[in-house]
């Protein structure tokens, strides 16, 4: 294993956070999580991420490394032999793994973060309608990329899982505060299943934050004027 001390600078509410924090479980590395305040940035995260100023930023041996897709794709690469593999070994799957986490960030979750934004019942159709689509081409991203297995990775839960799989806890807020099914077990069964399976994970477990404390910091953030 690669030595050299590993800190995270991000905050317990972050989906874009809870990436590294998995990664980092799967991998059995110790980590200091250093977290920011909500609606402040410290001195650290600025000379670390210039350019985005944005968390996550994972420092190892106090070099910064940012974007939590690429930050998961250095752990792997990192402490490749402690743990499963988080990126899928043939180049191929590679490929489609990167392009659907693409995908997620992109589409799938704009669509999903359009929803609490949506005014009247028309906009909130309209929402839904794209939210659905999204994941109705996601369920079957699902089905093609795990090839019978629980996680879209295989036997283990990897690089695919963990973007989307970050999300889990703010859909939930979500469909809490808008009263709305966002992930329908009758309309994507596969990945309905998927996420129940994701969120019991031993890596996932312990970052996935509570839905009821997470709605009640949601209530806080989007209640401020420029949250
Ligand atoms: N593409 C970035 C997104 C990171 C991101 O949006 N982080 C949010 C917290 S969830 C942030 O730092 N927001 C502060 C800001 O936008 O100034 C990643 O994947 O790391």
């Amino acid at each position: 294993m690669t030595t050299g001390e590993v800190k995270l600078i991000g905050a317990w509410a972050s989906p874009f956070v809870m990436r590294p924090r998995i990664a980092l479980n799967l991998k059995s590395v110790p980590y200091e999580f250093l977290q920011e305040t909500f609606g402040s940035k410290s001195e650290l995260l600025l000379k670390s991420n210039p350019a985005h100023k944005k968390i996550p930023v994972l420092l190892h041996a106090d070099k910064p490394v940012c974007e939590s897709n690429i930050i998961v794709e250095y752990i792997d690469e990192t402490w490749s032999s402690s743990g499963p593999s988080v990126l899928p070994s043939h180049p191929y799957d590679r490929a489609m793994a990167r392009f659907w986490a693409a995908y997620i960030d992109e589409k799938w979750f704009v669509s999903l973060r359009s929803f609490p934004k949506a005014q009247g019942e028309e906009e909130t159709k309209a929402a839904l309608a794209q939210l659905e689509e999204a994941n109705a081409i996601l369920e079957k991203a699902f089905i093609d990329c795990s090839k019978g297995k629980p996680f879209f990775n295989g036997d283990n839960i990897g690089y695919l899982d963990i973007a989307l799989g970050c999300f889990l806890g703010w859909l939930r807020v979500t469909e809490l505060t808008g009263g709305h099914k966002l992930l329908d077990e009758a309309k994507t069964p596969s990945l309905s299943k998927w996420a129940e399976r994701f969120c019991n994970d031993p890596a996932v477990k312990p970052v996935m934050p509570e839905t009821a404390k997470l709605a009640e910091f949601a209530k806080k953030i989007f209640a401020k004027p420029h949250a």
